[in-house]
C-alpha cells in the first residue's frame, strides 16, 4: 500500500465539496491504490456542518480514506498538504459590484496564497475553483514567493466537459469518441469553446458542423452553460463542477492519454501571444505531474479575435486587482 497523500479542500462544507470529497474518498481523483488524508478547511460558521459532512464520509468506511482533519484556519489546514483545492470563495450577492467581488475575493486568496507558501509541501499543487477563479489563481500565486507560478492552475475543465457534452449531443457522438475540444481564456462568458482542432472519431469535426449553429447556438450555451443551470435548479452546478475537479487533477496528477489535449488555466508563459503571467486556459498535455502547452496550433483570424477578446477581460481584472499584488 502507498503513503497517504494531504488534500486540502477549502469551502468543504459547499455544494461542491459536498459532491467532491466523496469522490476522492473513493479513489476517483488519484486512484483505487492511493489512500489519502482529507484536511477540510470552513470558515467558522460552518464548522457545524463541516463536522456532520465528516460523519458521512465517515460512515461510508472507504478503505481508502485515511483520516480526515477539520479546520477553520488555512494555516492548520494546509499544513504538509501535497494537494489544495480551493473552492470557498465570496459570492457575488445582491447589489454587490463586479469589482467589490474581484477585491473581496482577492483579500482570501491573498491570505491563502501566503499560507500555502509558509505551511504546504514544496511540491504542492493547487487547483483554484472559487470565482473569479483565474484572477484569485494569480492573487494567490503572486503571494506565495516560495511556490512556482506554476503549481497554481484553475479550472475550466467543467468548460470542457460542457463543451463535449453539448457537441455529444448535437451530433449524436459518444464524447470517448470526441477529441481535442479546447477552452481559451478565463472561466467567464468570453472563454473560446474551440472546435477547430476537435475530432469526432477521429476525423476533424468542422467541415460537418455549420457555422451559424458554431457561432451562434452552440458558444454562447457552452460560454452560459452556468447560468442556464442556476436558472433551472436554482443552485449552482455542483455535481458537474465535482466531476470536472477530479478529472483536472486526476490528469495532472497521473498524466493525460496518449495524444489527449485537455484545459487548464495555467500562468501564460507568452504561448499564442498572451500576455505572460495572467491565469489563462490553454490546451495542455500531463505527464508525470507536469503540463505542456500544446504548441504550434494555427489559429485562424476568428479564433485570433476570441482569444485576444477573453484575455482583454483577465488584463481588466488584473488592473482591478494590481494595487493588491505584491511588487
Ligand atoms: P457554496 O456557497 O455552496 O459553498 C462555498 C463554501 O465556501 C461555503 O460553505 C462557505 O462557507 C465556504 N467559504 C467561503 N469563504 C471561505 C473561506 N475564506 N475559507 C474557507 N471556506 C470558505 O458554493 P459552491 O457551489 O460550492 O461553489 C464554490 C465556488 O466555486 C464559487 O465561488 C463558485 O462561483 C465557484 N465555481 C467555479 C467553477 C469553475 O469552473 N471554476 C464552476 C463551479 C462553481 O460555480
Amino acid at each position: 500500500m502507498r503513503r497517504p497523500i494531504r488534500i486540502a479542500v477549502t469551502g468543504a462544507a459547499g455544494s461542491i465539496a459536498s459532491h467532491l470529497l466523496f469522490k476522492i474518498a473513493a479513489g476517483e481523483m488519484f486512484g483505487k491504490d492511493q489512500p489519502v488524508i482529507l484536511q477540510l478547511i470552513e470558515i467558522p460558521q460552518a464548522m457545524e456542518v463541516l463536522l456532520g459532512l465528516a460523519m458521512e464520509l465517515e460512515d461510508c468506511a472507504f478503505p481508502l480514506l485515511h483520516t480526515i482533519t477539520l479546520h477553520d484556519n488555512v494555516e492548520e489546514g494546509f499544513n504538509n498538504v501535497h494537494y489544495a483545492l480551493l473552492i470557498g470563495a465570496t459570492p457575488r450577492r445582491p447589489g454587490m459590484e463586479r469589482s467589490d467581488l474581484l477585491e473581496k475575493n482577492a483579500a482570501i486568496f491573498a491570505k491563502q496564497g501566503k499560507a500555502l507558501n509558509d505551511f504546504a509541501n514544496r511540491d504542492v499543487k493547487a487547483l483554484i475553483v472559487g470565482n473569479p477563479a483565474n484572477t484569485n489563481a494569480l492573487v494567490a500565486a503572486r503571494n506565495a514567493p516560495k511556490l512556482s507560478p506554476s503549481q497554481f492552475t484553475t479550472l475550466t475543465r467543467l468548460d470542457q466537459n460542457r463543451a463535449v457534452g453539448l457537441l455529444a449531443n448535437h451530433t449524436g457522438v459518444n464524447p470517448k469518441d470526441i477529441d481535442g475540444v479546447i477552452i481559451w481564456g478565463n472561466h467567464s462568458t468570453t472563454q473560446f469553446p474551440d472546435l477547430y482542432q476537435s475530432t469526432l472519431y477521429g476525423r476533424p469535426a468542422m467541415p460537418v458542423i455549420p457555422m451559424d449553429w458554431y457561432t451562434e447556438t452552440y458558444m454562447p450555451a457552452v460560454q452560459r452553460r452556468g447560468a442556464a443551470i442556476l436558472d433551472k435548479r436554482g443552485v449552482s452546478s455542483a455535481p458537474s463542477a465535482a466531476q470536472a475537479i477530479v478529472d483536472h487533477m486526476h490528469d495532472w496528477a497521473l498524466g493525460t492519454k496518449p495524444g489527449q489535449i485537455v484545459s487548464m488555466g495555467i500562468a501564460s508563459d507568452g504561448s499564442y501571444g498572451i500576455a505572460k503571467g495572467i491565469y489563462y486556459s490553454f490546451p495542455v498535455r500531463c505527464d508525470y505531474g507536469r503540463y505542456q502547452i500544446v504548441q504550434g496550433i494555427d489559429l485562424n483570424e476568428f479564433q485570433q479575435s476570441m482569444l485576444v477578446a477573453t484575455e482583454a477581460e483577465l488584463l481588466e481584472e488584473r488592473a482591478g486587482v494590481d494595487h493588491l499584488l505584491p511588487k
